[in-house]
């Protein structure tokens, strides 16, 4: 099961925190994390409740702002904290999965600077020096493409900007972000694994028409991504594409691309939906819409459940990228019945069935992580959007597993996939 940090922690003042890009910022819902779950000061109940769903891992996320509350200067109660979370994990015999960047980027710095690099470069450092012994396994960087687009392109999300060669270039420092955090850790520890959190989505043409499309919109979203991180190179079709919108991609130096592909010793894949793809000259700088089957089974967010577009994903990634192993660090949806939540149950089984299957075509899939632990702030969209296989009363903060939780528990403890009943 997985979290992040500012969706879940509240306490934003708390032991020296500094302030986040988030802290402010509040989309269309108008909430804002001040509160969120209150994690910072419920963790205890909360990886209880871990326990008692029976899950032999945790993926969470730290807060960089607690540990550098304006990006460099260091503060050791924030370093104290996820010191006593990681201790309590592992004595309830929970491995630690720890993401770096789930979005929680200190006020003072901006992707678009590459200066940050460096920042994140040093906070990294000091988490595998801090928890380095502890934590067998990192994510460096959150969903590099939901970054660039929400919180460049579209200014849905903080920092709140729209331009779309701003965009690209902090993509490009999120993934240089990345390949000098594996760095870091290399040069430290050989005995923790690393790798990286993209949110993929498989492409399919609405119509034989539509193969351009579905195939550009794929380097934009996957391959750009994926191609950097796996080979060391951008996709040529891609960066014609960029460079058609935004210029010539300059701020792309000499070294960057290896410094990227500094090895990952697994892929995380964070999956919820596929894209049907239509050509439209007149839609966004690439000409292409993204288009939904009005037969489709959806979530609450409005989203299609395409399970079977997961094991199409995830082979796909076998057969262009080899075998490097997989883990699904996020899959999940927003589905607002609790606690009788037949419909996350159906989810959860559809999609877990998916990577079986996946698996028996000799995928290497080496975990999955359901989002989320319970419901939390969901961004822009505050919280109305429940993910959680927990249900928060926020007016009470009272927690109650929802029966997805149960059916969830079932799995993890049998190692086995069961049928809903
Ligand atoms: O809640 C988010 C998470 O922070 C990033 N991936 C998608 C989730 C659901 O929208």
């Amino acid at each position: 099961m997985g979290t992040s940090a500012f969706q879940i922690e509240g306490a934003l003042d708390a032991d020296g925190r500094g302030p986040s890009i988030w802290d402010r910022f509040a989309g269309e819902s108008g909430d804002t994390g001040a509160v969120a779950c209150d994690h910072y000061n419920r963790w205890r109940e909360h990886l209880d409740l871990l326990s008692q769903l029976g899950v032999n891992a945790y993926r969470f996320s730290i807060a960089w702002p607690r540990l550098f509350p304006d990006g460099s200067r260091r503060e050791q109660r924030g370093f104290d904290h996820y010191d006593r979370l990681i201790d309590r994990l592992l004595e309830l015999g929970v491995t630690p999965i720890v993401t770096l960047y789930h979005w929680c980027l200190p006020q003072p710095l901006d992707w678009t600077e590459r200066d940050t690099v460096e920042r994140f470069a040093e906070y990294a450092a000091a988490c595998f020096d801090a928890y380095g012994d502890r934590v067998p396994r990192w994510i460096t960087i959150n969903e590099h493409w939901i970054v660039m687009l929400l919180g460049y392109q579209l200014g849905l999300h903080a920092p709140g900007r729209r331009d779309h060669r701003r965009a690209v270039e902090a993509a490009h420092n999120l993934l240089l972000a990345h390949g000098r955090a594996v760095q870091e850790l290399r040069a430290r520890r050989r005995d923790a694994q690393v790798g990286i959190a993209f949110a993929l989505a498989p492409h399919y043409p609405e119509s034989d028409a539509d193969r351009d499309v579905a195939w550009g919109s794929d380097g934009y979203v996957n391959r750009w991504f994926l191609d950097a991180a796996l080979k060391g190179s951008y996709p040529d079709d891609m960066r014609e594409r960029w460079e058609a919108v935004v210029g010539p991609l300059d701020f792309v130096r000499d070294g960057d691309l290896e410094t990227i592909a500094a090895g990952n010793d697994f892929v995380g894949v964070n999956y919820y939906a596929r894209r049907l793809m239509r050509a439209n000259p007149e839609r966004g700088p690439f000409g292409w819409e993204v288009v939904s089957d009005p037969e489709a089974p959806r979530t609450d967010a409005g989203t299609e459940i395409t399970p079977l577009a997961l094991t199409d994903l995830l082979v796909r990634l076998r057969d262009d990228y080899g075998d490097v192993p997989i883990l699904i660090t996020e899959n999940g949806a927003c589905i607002d019945e609790a606690p009788h939540d037949e419909r996350r149950i159906r989810f959860l089984y559809g999609h877990l069935w998916a990577v079986l299957d996946a698996i028996e075509q000799g995928v290497p899939v080496i975990g999955y992580t359901h989002w989320s632990l319970m419901d939390n702030f969901e961004w822009a969209l505050g919280y109305a959007q429940r993910f959680g296989l927990v249900h928060v009363d926020y007016a009470t903060q009272r927690r109650t597993i929802k029966d997805s939780g149960r059916y969830y528990a079932g799995i993890a403890r049998a190692n086995a996939l069961e049928a809903p009943a």
